[in-house]
């Protein structure tokens, strides 16, 4: 395999293999996890920079090492990016992911055992929204909401969240704080009522808008900055950036925040992750990043509609963002989510199989399939493609079990790459 044009000055003969592989993986076949992107090749040479060499713990004009002149500007350029990018107060950059900067919140507003709202995670919410297996749910206590039941009815939009069941266990449960956001939920959440149950209950609201961050920067999903206390991130989903974690929030939390990242939760920052996030912010302010979201979600509702006419049923009767959720059972009642996967893997399709609400299914199992279509936009695709990607999905899975179906979708899929390679034009 020949190695990545973008990886010119790596020598080490293994990992200019491996590289040379994912690159491949990269831009032979279709991304389709909606977590993921295709970070510009500014975002690429900026993480891979020299401030990787620099320890900077502390904060611009506070470290803990000296020579950060240079690092304190590169992140008070972010920060300042960041509060002008989302019309917010205070901006930390330092979270390692989306993870980190969810506890930060919680360490920054509550006591342990205090209680914490939100959503349930077979019902989209994310593991740090109180996950058994996720250290949250030892420190503190979580009362969950879900969402409406499924609906048949194309005028009674069901599985959305549900703001009464939301409602009732604030006034039950008293919760310190309240999370909106999800990990697979493809419906706007709007923050409004959050923030009505948080004043009527006296809770704290965080937003963890980790998935949605680049829909809300380019103008396509509503802010909740203005709503919400806290609104946590990563930079790695729609906003396309380098794999990370940021926060936002009221001036009144700043100093809480600021010191449940550092030094609460990390140690040293990565400054060279930092460079990237400024670089991707900027790109985020463009008219043609607004463009782009707008195309995200346009894909997304054409793709929802074309796998529909394939006979699968959707989450929530379709999509508002850049996320389909697929119920796989009115397409093929045997057909598991990771079944699915697999037979979608091996047809070049990648995917990640994922819990409906009430899935019958364990979680590492299950009846969904979750697809988005953030990093193919940012390749090329528009909505007359991303309709052929589920006639091709529908094809690799009816024929899972037969190497020639999905021999010819690999090379269906091969071609559809090879036309939109999101690095055309910047490499050889
Ligand atoms: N794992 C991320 C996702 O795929 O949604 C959330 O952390």
């Amino acid at each position: 395999m020949s190695p990545s044009p973008l990886d010119r000055w790596i020598t080490d003969d293994e990992v200019v293999a491996l590289l040379g592989d994912e690159w491949a993986r990269q831009t032979t076949t279709l991304q389709l996890i909606a977590s993921e992107n295709f970070a510009s090749p500014a975002v690429l040479a900026a993480a891979g920079s020299i401030l990787t060499n620099k320890y900077a713990e502390g904060y611009p004009g506070r470290r803990y090492y000296g020579g950060n002149q240079v690092v304190d500007e590169v992140e008070d350029l972010a920060r300042r990016r960041l509060t002008a990018l989302f019309g917010a107060d205070h901006a930390n950059v330092q979270p390692h992911s989306g993870a980190n900067a969810n506890v930060a919140v919680y360490e920054a507003l509550l006591e342990p055992g205090d209680t914490i709202l939100a959503m349930r995670l077979d019902q989209g919410g994310h593991l740090t929204h109180g996950s058994p297996a996720s250290i949250t749910s030892t420190f503190w206590r979580f009362v969950s909401y879900g969402v409406t039941p499924r609906s048949d009815d194309p005028a009674v939009p069901g599985e959305v969240i549900d703001f009464d069941n939301v409602r009732d266990l604030a006034l039950a449960h008293r919760p310190r704080l309240i999370v909106a956001g999800a990990t697979a939920y493809s419906r706007v959440i709007d923050p409004v009522p959050f923030r009505e149950i948080a004043d009527e209950v006296g809770a704290y609201l965080m937003f963890d808008s980790a998935h949605v961050a680049g829909l809300i920067a380019g103008g396509v999903h509503p802010s909740p900055v203005p709503y919400a206390d806290v609104v946590t991130f990563t930079t790695h989903k729609t906003l396309r950036g380098p794999r990370g974690g940021a926060i936002v929030c009221r001036e009144e939390h700043a100093k809480r925040i600021d010191s449940a990242v550092f030094p609460g939760q990390q140690g040293g920052p990565l400054e060279h992750v930092i460079a990237a996030k400024a670089v991707a912010f900027e790109e985020a302010r463009q008219p043609a990043f607004a463009d782009y979201a707008g195309r995200v979600v346009a894909n997304a509702r054409a793709f929802a509609a074309a796998l529909e006419g394939q006979g699968f049923r959707l989450v929530s009767g379709g999509t508002e963002n850049h996320m389909v959720l697929l119920d796989l059972r009115d397409f093929d009642g045997e057909l598991t989510g990771k079944v699915a996967q697999e037979a979608l893997d091996r047809a070049g399709i990648t995917t990640n199989r994922n819990t409906i609400p009430d899935d019958p299914r364990s979680a590492f199992v299950t009846s969904g399939l979750r697809v988005g279509t953030a990093a193919e936009t940012t390749a090329g695709l528009g909505e007359a493609e991303f309709a052929a990607v589920a006639g091709l999905m529908a094809r690799a899975l009816r024929g899972r079990d037969d190497e020639a179906v999905l021999t010819e979708v690999r090379r269906d899929v091969a071609a559809l790459c090879a036309a939109h390679n999101p690095y055309q034009g910047f490499v050889g």
